[in-house]
């Protein structure tokens, strides 16, 4: 704040200003102790036989009239608001403190040439007496003050000195006291206008206070909101954050008989930030909130509730509504980063008030479970919440909690189904299948329980337990005779353990198993770009023990050629689709498979071969192995003796 100097002809307005309602106080009273002395002077000098003196009196008295109307004018004229300016205002009241000073003048001069000794002696004290108290009322005036007390003053000193005698003496006197009340007048005036200006000041000062506390409580203001926007909003959007909608959500829902909770979970988000840097997915996370912002309504909720989680919170809104047709059409237009456009969408849940919740956290949670179902099935449009989903939730959970306890109680065993060669039917080996025959669920499904124990952090213990007991039966086979190898299906889970190696080494020492009799199966997502360098090394190190590698259901997935060269596998494993359609259109995919095999010297294997048809079909394409229905079931106990009757004869051939 600065404090700008006053002009001096706005300062000095200023001073009249604060100076006119002394003026205006004392005039009257004034007036009336003028005229109370003219009255006493006129009376005492009437009775000393001065009959003249009534004239003057008269005169008094007319200009006392005249001044007291001009006031009164004046003050009239100031409640309309044309009064005249506080100097002119001083001036004309200085004006008729002058014409007073005049009358006495006159009277002095002419009273205190009367020999009379009372009334030069009352005239003189009443001179002497109005010239001392207009040191006081009169310093409001400036050069109006000393003019009176000289008027009043020296024309009877004079007259006095004139006088023979110790009259003359009290004249000089006089000239004395002029001199002294005029320096008393200016004294007085000097102070008079230094409070005048120091109550300016201060009031200026008072005002600059309440500047500067203004000022000051609003800076504290703007702080405070900062602050309480920061705490309920996210930092590098500026949606809300989790308090944030918290605190919004009640007010929003009030009122609104109806709303839609949609819960946006970001699909390959991670690989943007791991592949392009954190600064992409900043750019995404902020152009998903600038859209969302723009396109719903005004009424909507929008908040970031976790890295890469969203929930919108629209009240009032229903089904096939603005709010859904946006956030369908959220990924439409492309997301462009520094002119590349990233591959990046949302698995979106959502979940209706009141029907699926009433409070924020229970709708939430129903558009969450929604949005992970959708992210399952890679759905691309929102998915409604209903309540299958949370039945379906309950019983994975349940599935997830069983596992430990199924393993230790032994509710978990292997199927196995033989593999055979194509040409000569001889036993290649078995792949063992993993079981679960749950107490009260029933028997389940790997396709079922592996998907859970991956996404419940199990799936190690669960591959652990599966190779010792594969590893354990391979050697039993060994020790009789039968020269089977074992293929255990490994999730892409398991590879990323860096200890995956170590394990298998304890599998294969533990059972004395020698590390030709073991296959591992990995699906085609092994090539998946995520990790590459991690899994490259477990898969290399496992090659290197001498197991064999293969690409279990090849062709449903994403297999690049350069990746199939690179990475060490043996085998690829075609998946049973495509042989249930080898007389569609599946045919040439199997013989470009088999061709590509041969030339990456890998051994091709067809699973679910199940007619003698298409095993003779598979044979003339030169598939290598067979595995399906047709040769043998998945069975506990595995039996050395398989079918082969696209070989003419029932061969059973122990390895
Ligand atoms: O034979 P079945 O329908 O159970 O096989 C279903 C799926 O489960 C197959 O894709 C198979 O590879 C997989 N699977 C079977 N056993 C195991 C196992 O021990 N570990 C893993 N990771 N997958 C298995
Ligand atoms: O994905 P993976 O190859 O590991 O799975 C093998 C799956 O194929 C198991 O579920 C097994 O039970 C099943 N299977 C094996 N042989 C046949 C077959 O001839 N026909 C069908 N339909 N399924 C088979
Ligand atoms: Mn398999």
């Amino acid at each position: 704040m600065t404090t700008h100097p006053t002009p001096p002809s706005r300062q000095s307005g200023q001073v009249a200003a604060a100076l006119v309602p002394i003026v205006r106080r004392n005039y009257l009273p004034a007036l009336f102790v003028n005229y109370v002395a003219s009255t006493a002077v006129s009376v005492l000098a009437a009775a000393a036989g001065v009959t003249w003196v009534w004239w003057w009196f008269g005169l008094v008295t007319l200009v006392s009239l005249v001044r007291i109307a001009g006031h009164r004018a004046m003050g009239a004229a100031m409640a309309r608001g044309q009064g005249p300016t506080p100097e002119r205002e001083i001036f004309i009241a200085g004006l008729g403190k002058l014409a007073a000073a005049v009358s006495w003048a006159v009277l002095a001069w002419l009273l205190l040439g009367v020999a009379d000794p009372l009334v030069k002696f009352a005239t003189s004290i009443v001179l002497a007496g109005m010239a001392a108290g207009a040191i006081g009322i009169l310093s409001p005036f400036g050069i109006v003050g000393p003019l009176y007390i000289a008027t009043l003053m020296v024309p009877g000193a004079i007259r006095l000195i004139l006088e023979s005698g110790p009259d003359s003496v009290i004249g000089l006197l006089g000239f004395v006291f002029c001199g002294v009340m005029i320096a008393g007048h200016r004294a007085n005036r000097i102070l008079l206008l230094q409070s005048v200006q120091l109550g300016q000041r201060n009031s200026e000062l008072m005002a600059e206070i309440l500047d500067a506390n203004q000022t000051l409580e609003n800076k504290v203001r703007e702080r405070t909101e900062t602050l309480e926007h920061q705490a309920s909003h996210d930092l590098l959007t500026g949606l809300l954050n989790r308090r944030g909608l918290s605190e919004q959500f009640d007010r929003a829902i009030t009122g609104a008989a109806t709303a839609c909770v949609y819960f946006l979970d970001l699909n390959r988000f991670k690989r943007i930030n791991d592949t392009l840097g954190h600064d992409a997915g900043d750019y995404v996370l902020r152009e998903i909130a600038l859209r969302l912002m723009t396109r719903l309504p005004a009424n909507a909720l929008i908040a970031r509730w976790g890295g890469d989680e969203l929930v919108v919170v629209t009240p009032g809104s229903a089904e096939g509504g603005t709010s859904s047709f946006v956030m369908e059409n959220l990924f439409a237009t492309p997301y462009v980063f520094y002119g590349q456009t990233l591959d990046i969408g949302a698995s979106i849940g959502v979940a209706r008030y009141p029907e699926d919740g009433q409070g924020l956290e229970e709708l939430i949670w129903a558009a969450d479970l929604a949005a992970t179902q959708a992210k399952r099935q890679n759905a691309t449009v929102p998915l409604n919440y209903d309540h299958s989903l949370a039945v379906a939730l309950q019983r994975r959970e349940r599935i997830a909690d069983d596992i430990p306890a199924g393993l230790k109680q032994d509710e978990f065993w292997l199927a196995f189904q033989p593999i055979v060669a194509a040409a000569t039917g001889d036993l290649h080996g078995f792949e063992a299948l993993l079981r679960w025959t749950h107490p009260t669920l029933g028997t389940l499904s790997p396709d079922e329980f592996i998907p859970i124990a991956e996404e419940s952090n199990q799936i190690a213990m669960v591959g652990a337990w599966v190779l010792d007991r594969a590893c354990a039966a391979a050697a039993r086979w060994q020790r009789g005779g039968v020269r089977a190898a074992v293929a255990v299906n490994c999730s892409v889970r398991q590879l990323s353990q860096p200890e995956f190696v170590d394990i298998v080494r304890g599998a294969l020492t533990r059972h004395q198993l020698g590390a030709q009799w073991l296959h591992l199966e990995v699906t085609e997502s092994v090539f998946m770009p995520a990790d590459d360098a991690q899994t490259l090394a477990v898969l290399t190190q496992l090659d290197e023990l001498g197991i064999c590698l293969a690409v279990d259901d090849f062709g449903t997935g994403y297999s690049s050629l350069a990746r199939l060269r690179d990475f060490p596998m043996r085998q690829i494993k075609i998946d049973k689709s495509f042989i249930a359609d080898i007389d569609g259109r599946s045919r040439s995919v199997i013989e470009g498979a088999a061709l590509i095999a041969r030339r990456f010297d890998l051994q091709i294997v067809a699973e679910g071969v199940e007619t003698e048809a298409q095993a003779t079909a598979l044979l003339s394409l030169g598939i290598d192995s067979f595995q399906g229905y047709l040769v043998g079931r998945p069975v506990a106990q595995p039996q050395t003796a398989v079918n082969c009757p696209w070989l003419g004869a029932n061969a059973a051939v122990a390895g």
